[in-house]
C-alpha cells in the first residue's frame, strides 16, 4: 500500500489543508471532521492517545484523530479498500477506543471503561467527544441518567455545532442553544475566559472556573449537566485551541466527571462548506476551491431514496393520512420535498430511531398512514420497536429501509446486510424489494392499502427506471433473486445454461406454490440477494447454493470492488454455478 511519511502538523490549517486533499479525492465526512480539528488536537496534546481512552460518537468527525495518531501516512487510503476506515476502529490503532459508526452510544462505552478502569484500579483518563445531535439520542440519555452512579469521573467533550446533518429538531437542541447564546452571560464569560486563558498557575485556573460556575448560576441558571454527576464548563470557543486546552486540563485535573461544551462551526475552514454544512456533511469527490461559490461536489445520478420520496409526495397527494417520519435523516432517504411539501404531516424525530418506530405505532393506532424511512443499518436500533409496537397489535406502519445491502465506502458499521435476517421471523410483517422505479411506486401504494406492516427495502445507488424481465426457460435452475441483484441475476441467467430467474419481489411471505413447483419439478433453487446469507431469502425458500453475504462484518470498498471480492459479482455467480452443476 502507498503510504506519505509520517508529519508533523504545527497548525489546525495544516490538517484541515491535507483532509481536504484527501477527501476531495476520496469522498467522505468533511464538515464534520473540518469542524473537530482543534478538538482533536487539544485532546492529542492534554491527553496520551496510547494510554488515554478517547470514544467518539458517530466517529465521522475523527479525521484530524486519526491524522493526529499514526495515520497520516496512510491517509490518502481513508475508504479505499484495504485502506483506513471513515470512522473509528480499535482493530485500526490503539488510539480508537472503540467502533464508532452508529450514533448515541460514546457516554454509555465510555462509563464502561471508566468503571472497568475504576474496579482495575488503574489511572487512565476516558474521555467521550459527542455531537449536539448525538447527545439528545435514548441511549444518551440513559448513559447520562447513569452517569454518576458508573462512575466518578469521566469527562464529556460535547461539540456544539448547532447541526445535526440538517438543522437539529427537539427540544434538546433549544436548550443547548439557550446555554450558548445568553448574551450577557456570553460577554461576561468570555472576559472571564481570556482571563482565565492567561492563567497557567492551576490554583488560578480554579479562581477563573470557581468564578465561572457562580457566573453561569448567577445569569443562567442552568444546571442541566450538574444534575446528572457531571461538572459543566462551557461554552468554550472550540476553535480557540488555547482555550480548549485549558479547559481540558482543567477537566482533567478535577476528580469529578466533567461535561467540556464546546461550540464549533460544522465546515469550519473550507467556506463552501460552511456555507452548507448539509450538503457536506458526506461528499463524493469534488474539486476544491477558495470561494464561497458552490464547487460542484459530484451530483449522483436519480438514487433510489429520491424514486422514493417522488413516489411518497406523490402518494400523500392523493391520500392525507400519509405521514412520513425520519431520524434525523431527511436529507439522505429522499424527503426533502416531502418535508417541504407537506411540513404538517412530515415528522423528524431527531437520532431516535426507537422512538421513532413506537411514534409510528401511535401514528397508525390514531388512524394515520405513517411512512418510515431509516436506513437499514439504523433501523437496527429499533428492532424490538418493530416487534412489539408495531407487528405484535398488527399496525399499518410502512417501513422504508433505504441502504439495504452493502453500501460500500462507509464500511462496517454502515452495511445495510442484517434487515432481512433480523425481520424474517416477525409475525404479520410483510417484506418486499422493488426492481426499479416503476415497482418502488407499486409496492408502496400496495404497502399503504395493507393493513398491517410493511417493510420495502432498496439499496443504496442509483436506481434503474426499468428492469425489464427476462426469465429464460431452463428447466434445470431456479434463480431467486431480489430487487436491485436481479439484473445480476439475468445476466447469470443468459451465462448458464438451463437457468429461470425468479423475481422475488415479496421476501416474505414469499411465492411458496411456484417453490413448491419447481421442487416438484426436480429443479436446483438457487438465490442471489444483497443480504446476509445467514436468515435471509436463500435460507427462507431453502436454496441450494446461496448467494449473499457471508457471516463476517464487511468491511469498506467501493459497492463492485466489494461483490467482486467475496464472489458476488455475475460472473463469480455464473462460474460457481456451473462448477457445481456442470
Ligand atoms: C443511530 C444513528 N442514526 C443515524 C445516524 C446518521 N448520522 C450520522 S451523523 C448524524 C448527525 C450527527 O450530528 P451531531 O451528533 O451533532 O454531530 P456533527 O455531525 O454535527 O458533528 C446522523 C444523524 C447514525 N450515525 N447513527
Amino acid at each position: 500500500m502507498k503510504t506519505t511519511a509520517e508529519r508533523h502538523f504545527d497548525s489546525p490549517a495544516q490538517i484541515r489543508n491535507r483532509m481536504l486533499e484527501v477527501v476531495s479525492k476520496n469522498g467522505g465526512h468533511l464538515a464534520s471532521s473540518l469542524g473537530a480539528v482543534e478538538i482533536a488536537m487539544a485532546l492529542a496534546n492534554v491527553f496520551k492517545p496510547d494510554k488515554d481512552r478517547v470514544v467518539w460518537d458517530v466517529g465521522h468527525q475523527a479525521y484530524a484523530w486519526k491524522m493526529l495518531t499514526g495515520r497520516d501516512g496512510r491517509f490518502d487510503t481513508l475508504r479505499k479498500i484495504d485502506g483506513i476506515s471513515g470512522f473509528p476502529n480499535p482493530a485500526e490503532s490503539p488510539a480508537d477506543a472503540a467502533v464508532a459508526g452508529h450514533a448515541g452510544v460514546a457516554l454509555s462505552v465510555a462509563l464502561g471503561l471508566a468503571a472497568a478502569r475504576d474496579s482495575k484500579g488503574t489511572d487512565e483518563h476516558v474521555i467521550a467527544v459527542i455531537g449536539d445531535a448525538a447527545i439528545a439520542n435514548g441511549v444518551s440519555f440513559e448513559a447520562l441518567n447513569n452517569c454518576a452512579a458508573a462512575t466518578t469521573k469521566v469527562i464529556v467533550v460535547l461539540n456544539d455545532n448547532e447541526m445535526s446533518i440538517s438543522r437539529p429538531t427537539g427540544s434538546f437542541a433549544r436548550l443547548l442553544g439557550r446555554l450558548i447564546s445568553g448574551v450577557r452571560y456570553n460577554r461576561v464569560k468570555s472576559a472571564a475566559e481570556k482571563a482565565g486563558h492567561a492563567l497557567k498557575l492551576t490554583f488560578l485556573r480554579g479562581i477563573y472556573h470557581g468564578l465561572e460556575t457562580r457566573v453561569k448560576s448567577l445569569f443562567l441558571g442552568n444546571r442541566f449537566f450538574e444534575q446528572f454527576g457531571l461538572r459543566y464548563i462551557g461554552p468554550i470557543d472550540g476553535h480557540d485551541l488555547g482555550a480548549l486546552c485549558d479547559a481540558l486540563i482543567v477537566a482533567k485535573e478535577d476528580k469529578r466527571s466533567v461535561l467540556v461544551h464546546v461550540v464549533t462551526k460544522k465546515g469550519h475552514g473550507y467556506s463552501p462548506a460552511e456555507k452548507d454544512p448539509t450538503k457536506w456533511h458526506g461528499v463524493g469527490p469534488f474539486k476544491i476551491v477558495q470561494s464561497e461559490e458552490d464547487c460542484g461536489a459530484t451530483t449522483a445520478k436519480r438514487s433510489w431514496s429520491k424514486a422514493f420520496g417522488d413516489a411518497l409526495v406523490e402518494t400523500a397527494n392523493k391520500d392525507t393520512r400519509v405521514v412520513a417520519l425520519t431520524a434525523a435523516m431527511k436529507d439522505g432517504t429522499g424527503l426533502e420535498e416531502f418535508a417541504e411539501r407537506f411540513p404538517k404531516r412530515f415528522f423528524d424525530v431527531g437520532i431516535a430511531e426507537e422512538h421513532m418506530v413506537a411514534f409510528a405505532a401511535g401514528l397508525a393506532a390514531g388512524g394515520l398512514r405513517p411512512v418510515i424511512s431509516v436506513y437499514s443499518t439504523f433501523l437496527q436500533r429499533a428492532v424490538d420497536q418493530v416487534m412489539h409496537d408495531v407487528c405484535l397489535p398488527n399496525l399499518p406502519v410502512v417501513i422504508c429501509v433505504d441502504r439495504a445491502g452493502v453500501v460500500g465506502a462507509d464500511g462496517a458499521t454502515h452495511q445495510g446486510v442484517f434487515d432481512i435476517a433480523m425481520l424474517r421471523c416477525l409475525p404479520n410483517l410483510v417484506i418486499c424489494q422493488p426492481k426499479d422505479e416503476a415497482d418502488m411506486r407499486l409496492l408502496l401504494a400496495e404497502a399503504l392499502e395493507r393493513n398491517g406492516p410493511t417493510v420495502i427495502r432498496y439499496p443504496r445507488g442509483g436506481v434503474p427506471s426499468r428492469v425489464e424481465p427476462f426469465e429464460g426457460s431452463g428447466e434445470k435452475i431456479a434463480i431467486w433473486a431480489t430487487g436491485d441483484w436481479l439484473a445480476k441475476a439475468y445476466d447469470v441467467a443468459r451465462s448458464v445454461d438451463g437457468c429461470n430467474v425468479v423475481h422475488a419481489r415479496y421476501i416474505k411471505p414469499f411465492d411458496a406454490e411456484l417453490l413448491a413447483r419447481q421442487r416438484a419439478a426436480g429443479m436446483k433453487i438457487v438465490s442471489i440477494e444483497n443480504g446476509s446469507v445467514a436468515g435471509g431469502l436463500g435460507e427462507a425458500i431453502g436454496a441450494d447454493i446461496k448467494f449473499g453475504w457471508p457471516d463476517s462484518f464487511i468491511p469498506h470498498g467501493s459497492q463492485t470492488e466489494l461483490e467482486s471480492r467475496f464472489g458476488l459479482d455475475a460472473v463469480s455467480i455464473a462460474e460457481k454455478i456451473r462448477s457445481v452443476y456442470g
